[in-house]
């Protein structure tokens, strides 16, 4: 009986474990500005424009903006405008611990940084998150046709790898 309980709970576990890496896979994190981190950039804003303009941010997705707790923050703009002035006004959020990590929604985000004058000096980012996740931005930007994003022909056989674990098992039970 101790047994058999026991060994429900490692195919649970195997379950859990096969579906967290499935999902893992499909999400990525996006280190801002990779190895210089959140700073006040050396050149000014460009430096997170340019780093921005490399990347496609999918919907789950996570940025990770790297600085040392008490040096910076991450201010979420509540717009373009007061992005565009700085202003922490109406912010749907404030972190104060570094690293942040924020998961993405769908649309245009906003964030910077509200130390000192870091914002109008550059540390500030604006992003813009596609709703189809993984898949890269339309190069004609037709939208009359859809075609099924690649992640979508991995569905079944994603969905089908923790139940092939379970039947392993199982039959191993028995
Ligand atoms: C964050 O920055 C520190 C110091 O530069 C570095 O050692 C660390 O690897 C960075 N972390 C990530 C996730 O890039
Ligand atoms: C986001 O996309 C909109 C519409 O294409 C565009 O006007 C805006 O400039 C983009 N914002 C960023 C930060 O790329
Ligand atoms: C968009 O795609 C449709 C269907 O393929 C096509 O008929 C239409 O001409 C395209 N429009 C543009 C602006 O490319
Ligand atoms: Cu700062």
């Amino acid at each position: 009986m101790a047994i058999k309980v026991t060994m429900n709970l490692v195919v649970l576990s195997l379950v859990v474990v096969a579906a967290a890496l499935v999902q893992g896979s499909r999400a990525e994190t996006h280190v801002v500005g990779d190895t210089l981190g959140w700073v006040v950039p050396p050149g000014g804003s460009v430096a997170y424009t340019t780093w921005a303009a490399t990347k496609t941010f999918a919907v789950g997705d996570v940025l990770l903006f790297n600085y040392t707790t008490g040096e910076h923050d991450v201010v979420v703009a509540a717009s373009k405008t007061t992005y565009d002035s700085c202003s922490a006004t109406n912010a749907l959020s404030t972190e104060k611990t570094g690293p942040t990590s924020i998961t993405l929604t769908s649309g245009e985000h906003f964030y910077f940084c509200s130390v000192g004058t870091h914002c109008s000096l550059g540390q500030k980012l604006a992003i813009n998150v596609s709703t189809t996740a993984t898949s890269s931005p339309s190069p004609t930007g037709n939208t009359t046709t859809s075609p099924p994003p690649p992640s979508s022909a991995a569905q079944p056989l994603a969905a089908a790898l923790p139940l092939t674990l379970v039947s392993i098992f199982v039959a191993l039970l028995h």
